[in-house]
């Protein structure tokens, strides 16, 4: 038990150099009013003397918690970054410290070594290495299993890169990671390639390729599968969106009809009903903005199908992707379209699309030209791309 006395001019005073000197633990046992010694303290104003005591063990006891403390956020930061560090490395031969953790953990180890405690140079040490690995690497790669370095750099988001390591983890085979991935990364992606039949339905952020995709189906559908076909745009919004369609119509020679009401819709889709499929364009929205959302569903409400394809392109940053497919989740649509594929050179947004949306891929486009730049890809040949085992040109 350590007893101090101290002579201050206030309460605030004693209780500041109380904590400072015997840390916050210490208690004040009494305090009373006194005058300095001496004949000249007989005139002078009366001072405060305060007595303060600490216990000793219990500070002791404190320091060790600290330390535990530091350790344990130290240890849970490694984890965040690292993933699977597990305390082996942290010995003290690894220790090289950069000047400023140096000069810290030196504080710790001088009031410890007085002490003469040994474990709690131990752990001091511990935390050393640990301190040291996190700055040696800035980038947090250390740890990183290179399966999981691969994923991140195809671009899956963190999300599903946890979700495929975790699949991975609880398979029980003997297999090379690598074809685990395969299987993981196959079996997230869901593949729809029933014929495009009644009214299809494109909807999705401005200027994706939607009114692009409606050309290259219709060419796909009528000049090659030679199926009869009908187009409807109900994007008067945007200028020259009309005739941007009405152009490719009149060059395959197909019917064509602009719906300007809600009101029109379901009769011009009745009214084309003898078309073995109607492709209907729709406007670019902003899936951020719930009233073009919900005008847009007005329309598509009338239409009546289950043939709505959501068209979000491959470039789309990873962060927007979860806003757009929860913006246009109102809407209900039933596959995804992504494209332009050929824009860049990583396709992990793919799987972060598919895992977003939980609904199956029917078309990828690769390109600006009509019709050729579309088709659909099985589970497999997307897997390759995702991974990085294959690139569009
Ligand atoms: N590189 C590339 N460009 C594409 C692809 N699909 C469409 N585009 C281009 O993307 C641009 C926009 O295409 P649109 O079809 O007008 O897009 P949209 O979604 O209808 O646009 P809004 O009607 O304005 O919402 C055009 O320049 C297209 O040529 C593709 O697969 N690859
Ligand atoms: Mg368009």
């Amino acid at each position: 038990m350590i007893i101090k006395k101290y002579k201050v001019n206030s309460m605030n005073e004693a209780i500041t150099r109380i904590k400072y000197e015997l840390g916050s633990e210490a208690v004040i046992i009494s305090q009373r009013k006194i005058r300095k010694k001496g004949i000249l303290g007989f005139f002078s104003k009366k001072i405060l003397e305060v007595t303060a005591a600490v216990d000793n063990k219990k500070r002791e006891d404190n320091m060790n918690y600290g330390i535990k403390t530091i350790k344990k956020i130290v240890n849970d930061g490694m984890k965040n970054n690292l993933l699977d560090v597990d305390g082996k490395d942290t010995k003290a031969e690894n220790i090289d410290l950069e000047q400023n953790s140096t000069r810290t953990n030196s504080l710790y180890e001088n009031s410890i070594v007085e002490k003469n405690n040994d474990d709690l140079i131990k752990e001091v040490q511990q935390m050393k290495g640990m301190l040291n690995k996190i700055m040696s690497n800035p980038y947090g790669n250390v740890g990183k299993s290179e399966l999981q370095l691969k994923l991140e750099n195809s671009d899956l988001n963190q999300n599903v890169t946890k979700k495929i390591l975790s699949s991975i983890n609880i398979m029980e085979d003997d297999r090379k990671d690598e074809e685990k991935l395969k299987e993981v990364v196959q079996n997230m992606i869901k593949v729809d390639n029933k014929e495009l039949s009644n009214a299809v339905v494109l909807i999705g952020p401005t200027g994706v390729g939607k009114t692009t995709t409606i050309a290259k189906l219709a060419g796909r559908l009528a000049l090659i599968e030679k199926k009869k076909i009908g187009l409807i745009t109900i994007d008067t919004y945007r200028i020259g969106a009309v005739e941007q369609l009405r152009t490719y119509a009149d060059i395959m020679n197909i019917p064509f009809k602009v719906v300007f009401t809600i009101k029109d819709m379901e009769k011009t889709v009745q009214n084309m009903k003898d078309c073995d499929a109607i492709l209907i364009d729709t406007t670019g929205r902003n899936s951020k903005n719930k009233m073009q959302i919900s005008e847009l569903r007005a329309f598509i409400d009338k239409i009546k199908t289950d043939n709505i394809h959501l068209v979000i392109s491959c470039t789309t940053k990873n962060r927007d992707i979860d806003a757009i497919i929860n913006g246009y989740s109102q809407l209900n649509y039933n596959d995804i379209i992504i494209t332009k594929l050929d824009e860049t050179c990583t396709y992990g947004s793919i799987l972060n699309i598919l895992q977003s949306a939980k609904k199956p891929i029917s078309f990828v486009t690769t390109g600006q030209n009509v019709p050729e730049d579309i088709k659909t890809m099985s589970s497999e040949e997307l897997t390759k791309l995702v991974l990085g085992e294959d690139i569009i040109c």
